[in-house]
Formats: C-alpha cells, sequence, structure tokens
C-alpha cells in the first residue's frame, strides 16, 4: 500500500522559453521544483506569453517551449505527480491578467527593476507587454490560488507586487477570494551570477554564451567555461565572510557548494589555501557530473517531440480545471454577467 505524501499547500512556479536553460534556471528553480514536489501540489509552467515580451522567431520559439518542457523533466519534475503545461494553453491567464492590469497602479509598476534592466536606455521601444509582465506573473500565481511560489532571488520584488495586487483585488471588492502567496527562496543557489562578471546574474539572454553554462553545453564546453571564468587572484578564504567584495569568487564558490548541497563555508574549509586555478578543476568535476546525466535525458526526451506534446497538452487540460472555477469566482466579483 502506498501512502500519499503531506500536502501543505500549492506551489506554482515557470520560466521563460527564451533561450538556452542554464544552470542559473536549474539552481535557483528546477531542482527545487522537484523537490517541492514532495510536500506540495505543484504547477510549474512554461512562461511563453512571457518570452514574447521580447521578440522571438516563432520556430526557434517552438523548438525552445519543447526544450524547456525537457529540461523541467531531466531535473526531475515528474509529469504524474506534477503539472506541467505551456502559458499559452491556458487562456485563463490572458483573461485573469486583463483584471489585474486593471487593479495594479502604474506607480507600482514604475518600480520595478526588471522593467529598468530588460528595457535598457530605450524604454520608449520596449513593449507594453514587458511593462506589464508582472501583472501576468501575478495571474499566472493567482489563478491557481497558488499559496507558495519556489522563486529565484531576483523575482521577490514581483512576488511582492503579486500579493499586493491580491490584497488590493480582495479589498477593492470586498472579497476574500486571493490568498497573499508566500516566497520559497531556496539554498545556495538562489542566485547564480554571469561567469563574466559577477555583478549581473546568469541569464538566458547574455549575448556573451561564456557567461553561462548551458543545460545543453557538453563536458569540453562547461570545462573551457569555467576554465575560463573571471575570478581574482587571492586564494580561498577559510570561510564564506572572506568572500565579501569577491564576486566572482563568491559565485564559483556558490555554485559548488549549491551542487553539493553543501554551506559555502564547508566549501571554503575544504578548498582554504588553494588557488581558483587548483579550485576551478574541482568545480568543473563537480559541474559535469551534476549536469551530464541532465544534459543526456534532455537531449533524448528532445528527440521525442510527440512526447513532450503530449504532456504539455494533459498538462493543459488538468490546469483549466484547476483555473475554471477561479475564473468563475473572479468574472462574478467583479461584476460579468
Ligand atoms: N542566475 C540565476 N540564478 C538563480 N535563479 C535564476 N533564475 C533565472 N536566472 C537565475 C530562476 O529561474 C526561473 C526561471 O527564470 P526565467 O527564465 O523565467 O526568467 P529570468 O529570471 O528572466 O531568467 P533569465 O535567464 O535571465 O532569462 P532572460 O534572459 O530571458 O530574461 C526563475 O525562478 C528565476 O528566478
Amino acid at each position: 500500500m502506498t501512502t500519499s505524501p503531506k500536502i501543505s499547500g500549492r506551489v506554482f512556479s515557470g520560466a521563460q522559453p527564451s533561450g538556452n536553460m542554464h544552470l542559473g534556471n536549474y539552481l535557483g528553480a528546477f531542482k527545487n521544483w522537484a523537490r517541492l514536489q514532495d510536500s506540495y501540489e505543484a504547477l510549474y509552467c512554461i512562461v511563453d506569453m512571457h518570452a514574447i515580451t521580447v521578440w522571438q522567431d516563432p520556430l526557434i520559439l517552438q523548438a525552445q517551449i519543447r526544450e524547456a518542457a525537457a529540461a523541467y523533466i531531466a531535473s526531475g519534475v515528474d509529469p504524474a505527480r506534477s503539472i506541467l503545461y505551456n502559458q499559452s494553453k491556458v487562456a485563463g491567464h490572458a483573461e485573469l491578467a486583463w483584471i489585474f492590469n486593471c487593479v495594479a497602479r502604474l506607480g507600482w509598476l514604475n518600480r520595478m527593476t526588471q522593467f529598468k534592466d530588460k528595457a535598457g536606455k530605450n524604454k520608449e521601444k520596449a513593449s507594453v507587454g514587458l511593462y506589464v509582465y508582472p501583472n501576468l506573473m501575478a495571474a499566472d500565481i493567482l489563478l491557481y490560488k497558488a499559496t507558495h511560489v519556489p522563486v529565484g532571488e531576483d523575482q521577490k520584488q514581483h512576488l511582492e507586487l503579486t500579493r499586493d495586487i491580491a490584497q488590493k483585488f480582495n479589498s477593492d471588492y470586498n472579497a476574500d477570494i486571493f490568498p497573499l502567496t508566500e516566497p520559497v527562496i531556496m539554498g545556495e543557489g538562489a542566485r547564480v551570477m554571469s561567469l563574466r562578471d559577477g555583478s549581473k546574474k546568469m541569464s538566458k539572454s547574455d549575448p556573451s554564451d561564456m557567461s553561462r553554462i548551458n543545460l545543453n553545453d557538453n563536458a569540453d564546453t562547461l570545462a573551457a567555461k569555467i576554465r575560463k571564468a573571471r575570478t581574482d587572484a587571492e586564494p580561498l578564504p577559510s570561510d564564506a565572510s572572506g568572500l565579501q567584495g569577491r564576486p566572482e569568487a563568491a559565485n564559483l564558490v556558490g555554485i559548488y557548494a549549491a551542487l553539493m548541497d553543501q554551506s559555502r563555508d564547508s566549501v571554503c574549509a575544504e578548498y582554504e589555501g588553494q588557488g581558483f586555478a587548483e579550485f576551478k578543476k574541482a568545480l568543473t568535476d563537480v559541474v559535469a557530473a551534476k549536469l551530464a546525466p541532465i544534459t543526456e535525458e534532455m537531449a533524448r526526451l528532445q528527440k521525442e517531440p510527440d512526447y513532450i506534446d503530449g504532456i504539455l497538452l494533459d498538462g493543459a487540460e488538468k490546469a483549466r480545471v484547476l483555473a475554471a472555477p477561479v475564473l468563475a469566482e473572479v468574472k462574478r466579483t467583479v461584476g460579468y454577467l
């Protein structure tokens, strides 16, 4: 007889199919998603509507949606236990996002740092979608009344906005519909930085492929990227406090720690006094060993697009069933006939 796991809430999370999935996505998101399936009812979405807030080539986007699904599954997300689907298949995301466009205030969106980073200097040319991205993210989460969202540090501000929208909707309509969703920030991998610049996060859209380790990099490529990663001339300190003011060194130690489920302090204690040339060799071995099974499984799955499409269709059907009563309740509450 099997016992059902203890369910302590509902989690929702997603990643944009906007480029190569990388080590930051794995450590900051996918690895944790796989763990959370044990204790939460989980929805993991490929947020293809968010992806088109910046231009995506349609054919490449299709391949990237399947690649994202393969990355989730290869990282341990089990489609039999979690709902895995792509956002554009569940129309409720767009419907609720419109209602939230009418709840969120311009002043709130003006404070979002991700828009400022992504729009850059030329914000007049940024899409309106990029600007209202946080409202769609709030809709993604609240369409399922998710109680918890596992997010990297970088997404904390958007989750705060989700809570503000939930609160304002509840208060504007004198209704108790939406929960105040809690963040789940997890472990040492919460923020993986670029290998070329320790002040920037590792990102799909960084034009330099050397800045990130892609989940589909082979062993030679990732070894070369780690060898060329920026560091400083100091050896490893005895504990993590000695990494302060050394962002690149801290990043490499953090990656090692996150992959090995160790603390930065214990990694420093193990390698104290060694130079980064030595440490990088150890790091390469760890990254290669941890990523090889994921890379292989992703490659295998990507050769079976029909299988992936079937999983996404099935997930979307399950997501629609969960979304329907929430959307109906919201529509009634705002006064739609
Ligand atoms: N560098 C990172 N460190 C830790 N976690 C990260 N995440 C992304 N980058 C890092 C987490 O991965 C999940 C999915 O993110 P996303 O793909 O939806 O969007 P993003 O945060 O905008 O990722 P990128 O790589 O920077 O994409 P682009 O370049 O397309 O904007 C999230 O939980 C995120 O926190």
